[in-house]
């Protein structure tokens, strides 16, 4: 029996959202939206909260919009009713009683606009949408997205109309096992349309991306460009740096270009991060961008950036806001690298998952050095091919959106994950599609100790250029002594860079005795640190644990009250603590002891 036959046949029929499933956009269909006249849809949209997927079962999606007062039998949904939310914005912060909100929500908009031309495309471009979206634009399912943190490109060329048109986009944030991340993690369950939208109008033929980066082992002398069109056809473009005086041919064959050129661009450090424009033309498309040059790679234990020997100095960051909560905004991003600055770090792990599109950007034109990483946290689904199929697709994603950022050297393929088989497989798989999509950074992953030898010791380190650590001895685990043994203990065949340690302190609790989550506690522990760490020349780096308190429901202590208290600065973005001069002197004792006493950058 139909649905026009039966209208309650949605109420029984628990494989409703199958057929969508079959739709979904992937880094392969990723356009580069950055530096193309688009329609943005940013603003105030109407949203409607839908724990139980009625919107999907009962396909409100394809209702008209017919007003209440001429419906013909009752609905359960208009549109109308929803309440207006921001976007980009986190439903949680909307309310107070949407703060825990977990689940399905439809966020609506009506916009104007003009059918597509012909020979035109139309796409809708999503920044994110925490954690899995369905889109349908005038009725009409474009796709659906995986994935909280990387951005999405649909096509609505078919779908769009002359004049009004109703976008309606699920977005779900239930917390799954399969997912990734899992379930279980250690920040907070952000929803929402939390970057920006807008729509692309493009020629059908276009260049989707772009990468050209400073080929590896070339002397400093080749860059290696790599393009992909719409469609498998073939056509011709044309590369031009103007600052080089350099103009090339670009030969696409069934879609891609792959190309080496000689150029000696001059090179981008944090001393110098100097970005050149660069355009790629195609039919009548100019795409834009500013790019920085520079090689990075490994040499025994030590990093190297553009041949000389480096010393990572930084903190992680989680993007979380008290007011805005996942989204990131310009002056929150200035403040990030402003303070990383006053620490006298050169570096930021941006964790745990792919941060907002401008960071690596705005770092770019700083000379801050980063690690961008996908959510493979915790206790992952390693057994679960669909699990794997995600996490590769949101690296892919993350590396396409990204492989044009100077200040990314380092993809995270993972986070304080087991050392079992399926693991191994599913980690090293990962590795392997990091160096195939992009040769020109450092593969690594937050590592654990291998407890049993009590070694710096993992399988899947042979996979990894550099083996990140997170150690949190003098917090969790009482004393350095830990710690030193552990690095005694240790004789690691290639670059450490300790990815994590810390310790909480809540802001304002002073007490000479250095209890337990006291401020004082906190600058012993990277006193405790430095001392311990400043003497081991195979540790090359150390992001600390971490630049702000963030929100976490596994904090309920009252200390805590609801965050993880590691920030040498606390939530509210301004208030430092005194771990914020320890941690300073700890990365001046760091470089120090390497023979770097001031740190890169300007
Ligand atoms: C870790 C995790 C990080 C946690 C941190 C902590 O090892 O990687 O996500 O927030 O420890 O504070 O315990």
């Amino acid at each position: 029996m139909t649905d026009a036959e039966d209208p309650f046949a949605h109420l029984h029929d628990e494989r409703y959202d199958a057929p969508l499933a079959a739709r979904r956009a992937t880094a392969a269909t990723l356009v580069n939206a950055h530096g193309r006249a688009a329609l943005p849809l940013d603003g105030i949209w109407r949203l409607t909260l839908d724990p139980f997927e009625e919107g999907l079962r009962q396909r409100w999606y394809a209702a008209d919009d017919t007003p209440p007062e001429a419906w013909d039998t009752p609905r359960d949904w208009e549109w109308e009713a929803g309440e207006p939310a921001p976007v980009p914005g986190c439903w949680n912060l909307l309310r107070p009683e949407l703060l825990h909100y977990e689940g399905a929500a439809w966020y609506v908009r009506v916009f104007e606009a003009e059918a597509a031309a012909p020979g035109e495309a139309v796409l809708l471009q999503f920044g994110a949408a925490a954690q899995r979206a369905e889109v349908f634009l005038n009725g009409v399912h474009l796709g659906g997205h995986l994935g909280g943190s990387t951005p999405f490109t649909l096509d609505a060329t078919a779908a769009l109309r002359a004049g009004r048109n109703r976008l309606m986009v699920m977005v779900e944030n239930a917390r799954r096992p399969e997912r990734v991340p899992m379930h279980h993690f250690d920040w907070f369950n952000y929803g929402g349309l939390h970057r920006s939208v807008a729509l692309l109008r493009v020629p059908r033929l276009h260049v989707r991306r772009f990468a050209l980066w400073l080929e590896p082992g070339s002397d400093f002398r080749r860059l290696r460009l790599r393009a992909s069109l719409s469609h498998d056809e073939d056509g011709r473009g044309r590369l031009v740096i103007p600052a080089l005086g350099f103009s090339a041919d670009v030969p696409f064959e069934h879609g891609e270009a792959d190309l080496l050129i000689e150029a000696a661009p001059p090179l981008w450090s944090p001393a110098s991060p100097v970005l050149l424009d660069v355009e790629l033309h195609h039919a009548c498309e100019v795409l834009r961008e500013r790019i920085g040059f520079r090689e990075i790679r490994t040499e025994g234990t030590r990093i190297l950036l553009n041949g000389e020997d480096l010393v990572l100095c930084g903190a992680c960051v989680h993007e979380d806001d008290l007011a805005t909560g996942r989204c990131s905004d310009e002056a929150d991003i200035v403040r990030r690298i402003a303070h990383a600055r006053e620490l006298g770090a050169n570096f930021l792990r941006l964790a745990h998952y792919p941060h907002d599109e401008r960071v690596a950007r705005m770092c770019d034109e700083a000379g801050i050095l980063l690690w961008a990483e996908i959510p493979v946290y915790w206790a992952i689904a390693f057994d679960n091919t669909a699990t794997l199929a995600d996490a590769r697709n949101q690296l892919g994603e993350l590396i396409a959106r990204d492989a044009n950022r100077a200040s990314i050297i380092l993809w995270g393929v993972g986070n304080e994950n087991a050392d079992t088989d399926a693991r191994l497989a599913f980690m090293a798989a990962l590795a392997r599609a990091a160096r195939e999509a992009d040769p020109s950074r450092l593969v690594t992953a937050a590592c654990l100790i291998n407890r049993a030898t009590f070694r710096i010791e993992d399988r899947l380190a042979e996979h990894l250029d550099v083996i990140g650590l997170n150690e949190y001895f003098g917090w969790y685990e009482q004393g350095f002594q830990g710690l030193q043994r552990l690095l005694a203990n240790s004789s690691p065949d290639r670059p450490v860079i300790v990815s994590e340690t810390g310790a909480d302190a809540r802001a304002g609790h002073r007490d000479p005795a250095a209890p337990l989550f006291s401020e004082e506690r906190q600058a012993t522990f990277y006193e405790g640190q430095a001392a311990a760490l400043e003497r081991v020349p195979y540790v090359r780096g150390l992001a600390a644990w971490l630049l702000y308190d963030f929100r976490s429901l596994r904090r309920q202590t009252r200390a805590q009250g609801g965050f993880n208290r590691k920030g040498v600065i606390a939530e509210d973005k301004r208030t430092r603590k005194l771990g914020f001069a320890a941690l300073a002197a700890c990365f001046r004792r760091l470089r120090e002891a390497r023979g770097h006493p001031r740190p890169e950058g300007r």
